[in-house]
């Protein structure tokens, strides 16, 4: 130990942290690639291969040779090429990028370096996930998604592993193993696959109230969002920041699209799991390959340990968000997405995540959800790799040296030198050492806990209703739509009928007009009369109870519309056609629409090019038969009287707008494009033909005269686009799309 001591002060390593940049990541995994561009197959020894097509045998036609090494080599490999997927979140998509920290202003309450250097690009290795599908279900389910970053940091790795909801299910880790088992598929039979939609799951919730806040989140648009560049992220539980000096403080961390959230439809999103089931995997992916990296601004939000009793409700809880009316969310720095992995397994299936990956200024606290996790993460990673030394594997080193004596096991690739394993020790002069505070060495915060061992909730956890209410009480009337059209959904898939009425009761205690709406639909009896007089007093005696805290009865933040930025950027347009189209002008419209970073794609019922009405030929992107209007954001009909006459006979072309609008997505017509609106059996609606050099705008649908001026269009359609969504519509379509 002595030895250790007198070590401690000096300068001990080679190793420099200020050359730790945005690059660093990317040259480490550079030494692990493999590119066979111009090289021999060879086997796993090296040796060149003459003939991977056929087997040894004895003869012509005879039997195959156990001598074989090549072919025993490779079916091996392949039969042994899988590992198990994620117990959760196992369907994800990943991207590296880096993070940069605005300012230094954050010193004041963490030493994380990373958080406070904005000279320092710390590289980044994001995975976006859904939660209950198995890897191969599709995208678009409604489920909660996974936002887990892992910081390849100076100091070693840090690892925000949240959802892209504030709060959870339940409070204690105890009850995960039930929560999962209750929303996966059902054992007997596995089904349903990826979704929340059955017996199961609806009876464990209807039982578990503390489960509610988050219920009415996963009910919502949150729920399904229309790309993971489009939704927030959330670290869910209270973190703790410690500066310099040892000061403690409550942190929430958020990461903030710089796109703005933006959700599909329910409609949508079932359709797209058909349609193309990698809808948010390929989104990822092509926006990265196109150059629009995905942004997200990290936002914290800080409590004085003074004021941990001041909220009315637990900080500790996770099922409980702080308002952002009551704590501001700062945004401290920015993250980039700015690389494609080069392979999925050894990076997005291998990548492994732990909430217990922490770095100086940064701790955990005592919510115990959170302590469950800290168990679970490590823990699930031996499942999956058989072996400690998954933190061997290229994506999951930091890049910055370990030295430790945690040696061998499966597949260990570290060749540690000398004879030494173990600490203390003298043979190997006392290394590796140990690191004091101001070496960088991590110490935990010293919080002062005591308490008899008990196995019993906290009283401060018990409720579960007001926050939901909140949340139901800051949406739109769409967005309340939106919710009861789930629990119609969701709930009418539950075939006993005692879990759907326990549901309604327990919708009853965050409002009870929701439960009304809810009950009608799905045969259960409005609570009225005794029993919601029993839920009224129940909850006012609550409020009482928290009266003197902090704790709103609105919040507008929550909602996803109210908050709604008007992004444009990135949003993909069809532009419906066929020959005699307008060429040119759909190219300038398209230039046009690029300068705003938007999109379009010319769709038409043959791949090939189209004549225009003027000579011009316009190349199609997209067929009808392998694209529809769910896989756009608008859609646009040029003009040109032989293209639209054509579409007027094409059912897809009729279709595609007809399913737009009810999906409520802006649509725009030049000249007689507007023909093809007036066809489209849209009901309700008159697609009134405009003066020929003027445009206008009703409920999204955007109409330009023959005459009209192609700028004053495109600033009208981008308008409307910037809405994203009409919901004014959503009346009118009686039909489904
Ligand atoms: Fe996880 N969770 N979780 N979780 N979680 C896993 O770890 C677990 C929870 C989250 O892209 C598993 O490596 C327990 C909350 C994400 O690789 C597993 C509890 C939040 C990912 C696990 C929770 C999350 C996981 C499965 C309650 C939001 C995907 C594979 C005590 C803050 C990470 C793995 C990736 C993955 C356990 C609750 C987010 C089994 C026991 C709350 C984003 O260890």
């Amino acid at each position: 130990m002595d030895h250790n001591e007198k070590k401690n002060d000096k300068p001990q390593t080679t190793f420099d942290p200020d050359k730790v940049d945005e690059n660093s990541k990317n040259q480490q995994l550079e030494a692990f690639r493999e590119d066979p561009k111009e090289q021999y197959y060879t086997t796993n020894q090296g040796l060149r291969i003459s003939d991977t097509d056929n087997s040894l045998t004895a003869g012509d036609r005879g039997p195959t040779l156990l001598e074989d090494f090549h072919l025993r080599e490779k079916m091996t490999h392949f039969d042994h090429e899988s590992i198990p997927e994620r117990i959760v979140h196992a369907r994800g998509s990943g991207a590296h990028g880096y993070f940069q920290a605005y300012d230094d202003s954050m010193k004041k309450y963490t030493k994380a370096k990373f958080l406070t250097e904005p000279n320092r690009r710390t590289p980044v290795f994001v995975r976006f996930s859904t939660v209950v599908g198995s890897r191969g279900s599709a995208d678009t389910v409604r489920d909660v998604r996974g936002f887990a970053t892992k910081f390849y940091t100076a100091e070693g790795n840090y690892d925000l592993v949240g959802n892209n909801m504030p709060p959870f299910f339940i409070q204690d880790g105890i009850k995960f193993p039930d929560l999962v088992h209750s929303i996966k598929p059902e054992p007997h039979n596995e089904m349903p696959q990826a979704s929340a939609a059955h017996d199961n799951f609806w009876d464990f919730a209807s039982l578990m109230p503390e489960s509610t806040h988050m219920l009415m989140w996963v009910l919502s648009d949150r729920a399904i969002p229309r790309s993971f560049r489009m939704m927030e992220g959330f670290g869910v539980h209270t973190f703790r920041f410690i500066n310099e000096e040892g000061k403690g403080r409550f942190v929430k961390l958020h990461w903030r699209p710089m796109l703005g959230v933006k959700s599909l439809v329910w409609d949508e999103a079932q359709k797209l799991a058909g349609k193309d089931a990698d809808w948010l995997r390929r989104d990822l992916w092509e926006a990265i390959e196109e150059g629009n990296y995905p942004e997200f601004e990290l936002g914290v939000q800080i409590v004085e340990e003074e004021d941990e009793h001041a909220f009315a409700f637990d900080l500790l809880d996770p099922t409980k968000l702080i308002p952002e009316e009551l704590v501001p969310i700062t945004p401290i720095g920015k993250m980039v997405l700015n690389r494609n992995p080069d392979n999925f397994f050894a990076e997005t299936e291998q990548v492994a995540f732990h909430p217990g990956n922490l770095v100086p200024g940064i701790d955990v606290t005592n919510d115990p959800l959170l302590q469950g996790r800290l168990f679970s993460y490590l823990d699930t990673q031996l499942n999956r790799f058989h072996s400690s030394n998954f933190v061997e594997v290229p994506i999951n080193r930091p890049v910055v040296p370990v030295h430790n004596v945690n040696g061998a096991g499966f597949m260990r690739h570290t060749i540690n030198k000398g004879k030494v394993n173990y600490t203390p020790n003298s043979l190997g002069g006392g290394c590796p050492m140990m690191a004091p505070e101001k070496m960088g060495g991590y110490v935990h915060y010293m919080e002062k806990v005591e308490g008899h061992k008990i196995r019993k909730r906290s009283e401060s956890f018990d409720d579960h209703y007001s926050q939901a209410t909140l949340f139901w009480n800051s949406m739109t009337e769409t967005e309340k739509k939106h919710i009861v059209s789930a629990l119609h959904f969701e709930l009418g898939k539950v075939e006993t009928l005692a879990v759907r009425e326990r549901m309604v009761h327990n919708l009853a205690h965050v409002d009870l007009d929701l439960a009304a709406m809810v009950a009608e639909g799905i045969g259960v009896e409005v609570p009225t009369g005794s029993v919601a007089e029993k839920v009224k007093s129940t909850l006012a005696s609550f409020k009482e109870k928290l009266s003197s805290k902090k704790m709103v009865d609105e919040s507008p933040a929550l909602s996803q519309e109210k908050g709604k930025k008007k992004t444009v950027a990135t949003l993909k347009i069809a532009v419906l056609a066929d020959h005699g189209v307008d060429a040119e002008q759909v190219m300038q419209i398209k230039e046009a629409l690029k300068a705003e970073g938007v999109e379009a794609k010319i769709v038409s019922k043959f791949f090939g090019k189209l004549k225009g009405k003027n000579g011009n030929e316009l190349e199609v992107d997209k067929n009808h038969v392998t694209t529809a209007s769910i896989m756009f954001d608008a859609v646009l009909i040029p003009a040109g009287k032989e293209s639209v006459e054509a579409m007027k006979k094409q059912g897809d072309a009729l279709h595609f707008v007809n399913e737009a609008f009810k999906h409520c997505k802006t649509i725009a017509a030049l000249g007689e494009g507007i023909e093809l609106l007036q066809s489209s059996h849209i009901q309700g609606v008159d697609f009134v033909q405009p003066e020929a050099s003027s445009v206008t705008t009703s409920k999204g649908v955007v109409t330009a005269g023959t005459g009209a001026d192609v700028k004053s269009f495109v600033s009208s359609f981008l308008e409307s686009l910037g809405e994203y969504r009409h919901w004014e519509r959503e009346e009118k379509a009686m039909i489904p799309a």
